[in-house]
């Protein structure tokens, strides 16, 4: 008996030394997106190479095999798939009844038990045991260690049907590789669509059987104007070198351009769908066709291709030749993508060729059209009803609501600014994806348009009846790679704020930033064990430059914290590294120098930022400037003026006495300027800082000193300029040029430092 007891608790010790592992804080837990439901438990599940997983279904192919790659490849060993259930399983086990996407998962000491009612659900469950896992998971090289998994129960499933992320290859280029990375990343955050913009003016990116030149010359452009923004700031920041593996030798001359041939398409589409992942290609017409009509010139009204004022010579849509065209490239574009959705772009058409085509006006009238917008819109029918004999939907951005919608059309809500395009759209009963530029523009810069930005944005329109909402397909990020020339670039543009993408398209709950961020804090280091690159808080307090007298204190910012981050800088011109002087305490300078500074986090760095810090003499207030009343004279001068500086200082007395700098009822009139003069009173010694904004151009004089230059012609605009100050009046003048179509002048003052405040008689005299 006694030896029986004996056995039974070796038993019992043996089986609790193999069960009882790490119980988990919350703390130690980031999941990204958050689950619905989240229960942690004591213990933890270990993954060995003797660990099985239980395959019951082909649905759960696609999970399975991305479980078993992610060992094959961090921990060196294939996970055995088996058929029952045994002890240290991995179960997936089909359920009926829940949502496109959902899962439960149930994790404790044995075992972890996964449903799911459709592929979808299983993957998004092995991305959640993913992030579970430890980093080390996510690495190209093997490492031995102790796979533990937190003793949890989650239930979970998505907001959004659409979770997507969008690539512009047409500006810039990436490689098939870079698409892989990307793809991957999205799967680990439960995005779910990716959005191929395939050919633009700059460059067509798929190869059409039918129509080679499309990417034998299409493809490829001599280094042009487009180039020179990422060539200027690629001196000092790196993060603007347009990709050398992008350039080739064409007949002695170095173009850049690249393109994926139908085999890579096929290729990409099979990666992205073992992530589970849908490809929406865009074929952009009929306007951003340059790269086609180039090669094809009959495309267009008149021959003719390249830009016009701001967008490029469109297709003809009088001409039969055209909607040909459209139609046999889009026959094998639909071959390759099993996406239910066809994007066919239509944004930014330059309808004016279409006004003075005689091909054009003959189809609207022949049609019965009203105007060039509803010859887009037939246009878009035509090619419609075709998509549709192909089995697919038709999709555009928001601009093709404005000539009349089908009902089955879906739209791309991008224009903040067109709020009536995503309501006609919902009332008339399309699908809507929300992309709009007041968050989900990711080639805005992040100091522009910040995580928190993106993360509180309401992506349903408030004025949103439910059965609209009901319209909204879901949320979508759009890299425009205008300004994005390698893929370093763009990921430093997509993240953090995909995360913010991610999370939204997924959860339901209310939002909390706080508790998101430090959800979002610990996905760095996932980041680069995955070797993404990210932006880090960039150096704050180089924005403008800084003046002093005698010497003055540099102070120094990261524009939020975040562990590990540290700013580098150096002060004689040169672009700091990590060897460069490292910022611990505001220093003092006493001579005017330039500052650049950068932040690092391992070696991941962030923009440049540069400023000069210059010494200034103050100047000395007026003698005896006998004024009588507060504000400022103001002539206003009808006549043209080339330029600002041709504007002469009137001396006739017919000026008006005004308060205030502001355009006014002048909004009205063409050809002419505007002059005010007076006295600025600087309440104290001190360093004052002067801002103009208007259109046209404009000076801002101290004393006869050019202190703000504004000139030049271009619409609104704001730019400053510092200037030492003793107490006291200071002659003061300001030179306004209005612009074709005026729309503003008016100008701001503040100490250094200080919040700026409108320029009035408070501070005025003449
Ligand atoms: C607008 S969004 C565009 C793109 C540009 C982008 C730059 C849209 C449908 N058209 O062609 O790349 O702005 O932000």
């Amino acid at each position: 008996m006694k030896k029986y007891a004996i056995l039974l608790f070796v038993a019992l010790l043996l089986g609790a030394c193999s069960t009882t592992k790490k119980t988990f804080k919350q703390e130690e837990i980031s999941l990204l997106p958050k689950p619905v439901s989240f229960q942690l438990k004591e213990n933890s599940f270990e993954f060995t190479s003797s660990t099985k997983v239980v395959l019951q279904d082909e649905s759960q192919q696609k999970a399975v095999n991305y479980l078993l790659g992610l060992f094959r490849t961090a921990a060196g060993y294939d996970l055995k798939v088996i058929s029952s259930k045994k002890s240290n399983t991995v179960i997936f086990e089909k359920v009926t009844g829940l949502k496109k996407g959902a899962y439960t998962v149930d994790i404790n000491a044995k075992s972890i038990l996964i449903t799911a009612s459709e592929e979808t659900g299983y993957f998004n469950a092995v991305q959640t045991i993913r992030q579970l896992l430890p980093n080390q998971i996510e690495s190209k090289k093997i490492t031995k260690m102790q796979w533990l998994v937190p003793a949890a129960t989650i239930a979970d499933e998505p907001k959004f049907e659409w979770r997507g992320m969008h690539m512009d290859f047409s500006r810039h280029f990436f490689n098939i590789d870079e698409v892989k990375s990307f793809l991957d990343n999205m799967a680990l955050y439960k995005l779910n669509t990716y959005h191929m913009h395939l050919t633009d003016d700059q460059g067509w990116r798929i190869e059409i059987k039918k129509y080679p030149l499309l990417t034998e010359e299409g493809a490829w452009r001599i280094p042009n104007n487009q180039d020179t923004i990422c060539n200027t700031r690629a001196v000092e920041n790196k993060l603007y070198t347009i990709d050398e593996s992008n350039f080739k030798e064409v007949n002695g001359q170095r173009k850049y351009g690249g393109f994926f041939t139908q085999d890579q398409i096929k290729e990409i589409v099979a990666y992205a769908d073992d992530r589970c992942i849908t490809v929406i290609p865009e074929i952009d017409m009929p306007g951003h066709f340059k790269s086609a009509i180039d090669n094809y010139p009959f495309l267009s009204c008149n021959g003719e291709s390249g830009w016009d004022t701001v967008f490029t010579y469109p297709t003809c849509l009088g001409k039969d030749t055209t909607y040909e065209f459209m139609k046999n490239v889009l026959s094998e574009v639909v071959e390759l993508f099993p996406a239910n959705y066809i994007h066919i772009g239509g944004d930014e058409v330059n309808i004016k060729s279409w006004e003075k085509c005689p091909h054009c006006q003959k189809a609207i009238k022949d049609h019965g059209l009203k105007d060039e917008h509803e010859l887009q819109s037939y246009f878009n029918r035509d090619i419609e009803q075709f998509l549709l004999s192909k089995g697919k939907r038709f999709m555009g951005w928001d601009e093709i609501v404005k000539g009349g919608l089908t009902k089955d059309a879906s739209i791309m809500w991008w224009r903040n600014w067109a709020p009536e395009a995503p309501k006609t759209a919902a009332k008339n009963g399309n699908d809507i994806v929300i992309t709009t530029t007041a968050a989900y523009y990711f080639d805005y810069l992040n100091e522009g348009n910040k995580l928190e930005n993106v993360y509180k944005y309401e992506p349903v329109p408030a004025d949103f009846t439910e059965e609209e909402a009901g319209h909204v397909l879901g949320i979508q990020a759009n890299l425009w790679s205008e300004t994005i020339p390698n893929f370093k670039r763009l990921q430093y543009q997509a993240y953090p704020r995909m995360f913010a993408v991610a999370e939204n398209a997924w959860v339901s709950q209310e939002k909390d930033f706080a508790s998101f961020n430090k959800r979002v804090e610990k996905q760095y280091d996932r980041l680069d064990a995955l070797d993404v690159y990210y932006y880090i808080p960039a150096v704050e307090g180089l924005d403008k430059e800084i003046a002093f007298v005698d010497k003055t204190e540099v102070n120094l910012n990261l524009a939020y914290p975040l562990e590990g981050t540290e700013i580098y800088y150096t002060l004689d011109g040169t672009v700091p590294t990590k060897s460069s002087l490292h910022y611990e305490t505001p220093f003092t300078v006493n001579d005017t120098v330039e500052i650049k500074a950068k932040s690092y986090r391992g070696s991941i760095y962030n923009d440049l930022k540069t400023t000069k810090v210059i010494r200034k003499e103050y100047k000395a207030a007026a003698v005896d400037p006998s004024t009588k009343a507060n504000g400022l004279k103001q002539w206003f001068i009808k006549g043209q003026f080339k330029t600002v500086e041709d504007i002469t200082s009137p001396t006739a007395t017919n000026y008006k006495s005004v308060d205030s700098i502001a355009l006014g009822n002048f909004k009205d009139q063409k050809d002419f300027a505007i002059v005010y003069q007076g006295f600025f009173n600087a309440e104290k010694d001190g360093i004052y800082e002067f801002e103009t904004r208007s259109d046209g151009g404009n000076l801002l004089f101290i004393d006869d000193d050019l202190i703000v230059d504004n000139g030049g012609y271009h619409g609104p605009r704001k730019k400053y300029g510092k200037v030492a100050l003793k107490k006291g009046l200071h002659p003061i003048k300001v030179n306004y040029k209005a612009s074709e179509n005026p729309k503003m002048i008016d100008v701001w003052y503040a100490l250094q430092g200080e919040v700026l405040k409108p320029l009035n008689s408070s501070v005025t005299k003449f």
